[in-house]
């Protein structure tokens, strides 16, 4: 599509988008009010900068379904993502947003080069995660046979990948060096598999990590890039050149912003992310800050695709980490710990990368009324603080308990993450 015809398009979706929300979701008409916005206002994407933000908080404070736009007999399922409290993001969608998330996942495989001939292994997790029934949807949806191996059990997906004769897969880029790694384990080596494309994604990951994956399992490693409010894997996606994640802008108009004073930012220019859905009925969302930090790349690609392209996410302008692929809020841990009596309000999060795997320590400090020497009732302490926080956050952490006064405080803003990992 020309880029007139695509900016003509994206004005006439979004005014219907504005209006829909305007006249359904009671959150987006007071705020547009408040602006003293009608939808006659929003007419070409020019005036999409008149429009509010929307953000992770506004989703929080409309737990679990209050900016969903369609009725609910319309809404056909349900995701969740993490919170930045123990609150999660509720998604839902219409049976018209499934056939377009469906359609999206497709053009990311087929911009690999995936085609029906393909037996393609779905390595994201199932459930409320998107990865792992969005990609299986745009799987099938091309005619491929679709593994859904999920996540776990890495011995029995090595062993479906060389029995099934797998050629694609998809799966977070450090479980794909962790597949890399089991396979010396059970002693297989690339010449047992026949993977030849890759989609990697749910986190953040560099060229050398390109590199080194193509060379172990021995494909072509392409980026996947997606999130839950917006839809889920397949907003944006590389094309063979590997320069840039092309948009499907005709369905998520994006925008970059500067984190700070909110004001758009230039073409080329780093600063944050932030998408307005086109053609969304369930939950439409406009200018949702993505808290991705990234640039766009204006005009044609290589490959002949005329859809804007992204450059890697280069960070957060929020403290979001990302561990084995599940978005982890520093703030949620905080939640858990403030919620106990035996803690002081003092820990410190400890991400690290060992065998390809991030792992979590969260290191708290008892109380001294509740701290002792019985072995017996610490135990049972930390157990139970890690049974909490594996519920809120969907991953184990390895809970250290700490004497009373023995995490450093800080003089200015307190330290409260050490990110070990190296994204070399
Ligand atoms: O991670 C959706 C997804 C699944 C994308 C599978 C790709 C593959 P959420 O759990 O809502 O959704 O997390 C979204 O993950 O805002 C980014 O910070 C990060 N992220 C996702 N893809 C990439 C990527 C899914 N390719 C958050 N590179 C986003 C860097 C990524 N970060």
């Amino acid at each position: 599509m020309s880029r007139d015809e695509m900016t003509a398009l994206q004005g006439e979706r979004l005014h219907k988008t504005v209006e829909t929300v305007y006249h359904n979701v009671p959150f987006y008409r007071h705020r547009m009010q408040e602006l003293d916005l009608t939808p006659d206002d929003i007419r070409t994407v020019e005036d999409i900068v008149k429009l509010p933000f929307t953000t992770k908080q506004d989703l929080r404070d409309n737990y679990p379904t209050g900016l969903q736009s369609a009725a609910q007999s319309e809404i056909v399922r349900y995701h969740a993502s993490s919170g930045t409290t123990g609150n999660p993001t509720v998604v839902g969608y219409t049976r018209r947003d499934l056939e377009i998330w469906k359609e999206v996942a497709a053009r990311c495989l087929t911009a690999y080069g995936v085609t029906k001939d393909d037996v393609f292994s779905v390595g994201y997790g199932y459930g409320l995660f998107t990865g792992g029934l969005g990609v299986h949807y745009g799987v099938e949806y091309i005619g491929a046979s679709a593994v859904p191996t999920s996540t776990g059990n890495t011995e029995k997906h090595l062993r479906l990948l060389r029995d099934l004769k797998v050629t694609g897969i998809a799966c977070t880029p450090s479980y794909a060096l962790y597949l890399a790694e089991a396979m010396d384990k059970y002693g297989m080596t690339r010449d047992d598999i026949c993977l030849k494309v890759g989609a990697f994604g749910a986190e953040p990951w560099t060229e050398n990590m390109r590199k080194e994956i193509e060379g172990r399992l021995g494909l072509q490693a392409y980026n996947i890039y997606g999130l839950s409010e917006i839809m889920g894997p397949g907003v944006s996606y590389e094309c063979e050149c590997k320069h840039g994640s092309h948009i499907s802008e005709d369905h998520f108009y994006p925008e970059i912003i500067d984190p700070d004073t909110l004001q758009p930012l230039g073409a080329g220019k780093t600063g944050e992310l932030v998408f307005t859905t086109l053609t969304k009925t369930g939950m439409p969302l406009l200018r949702y800050r993505t808290k991705d930090l990234t640039s766009l790349i204006d005009g044609e690609c290589e490959c002949g695709r005329t859809n804007v392209r992204m450059t890697r996410i280069l960070g957060r302008s929020d403290d979001m980490l990302i561990i084995r692929g599940i978005n982890v809020f520093p703030s949620q841990v905080e939640s858990v710990i403030l919620d106990m009596p035996e803690f002081e309000p003092v820990y410190m999060l400890v991400v690290d990368r060992v065998n390809n795997l991030d792992t979590l320590q969260v290191q708290v400090e008892v109380r001294k009324d509740f701290f002792c020497d019985e072995v017996g009732m610490m135990l049972q302490l930390r157990k139970r603080l890690a049974d909490k926080l594996k519920s809120i956050l969907s991953i184990s952490a390895d809970v250290k308990l700490m004497e009373p006064n023995s995490i450093p405080r800080s003089e200015g803003k307190s330290v409260r993450i050490h990110d070990k990992r190296k994204l070399y």
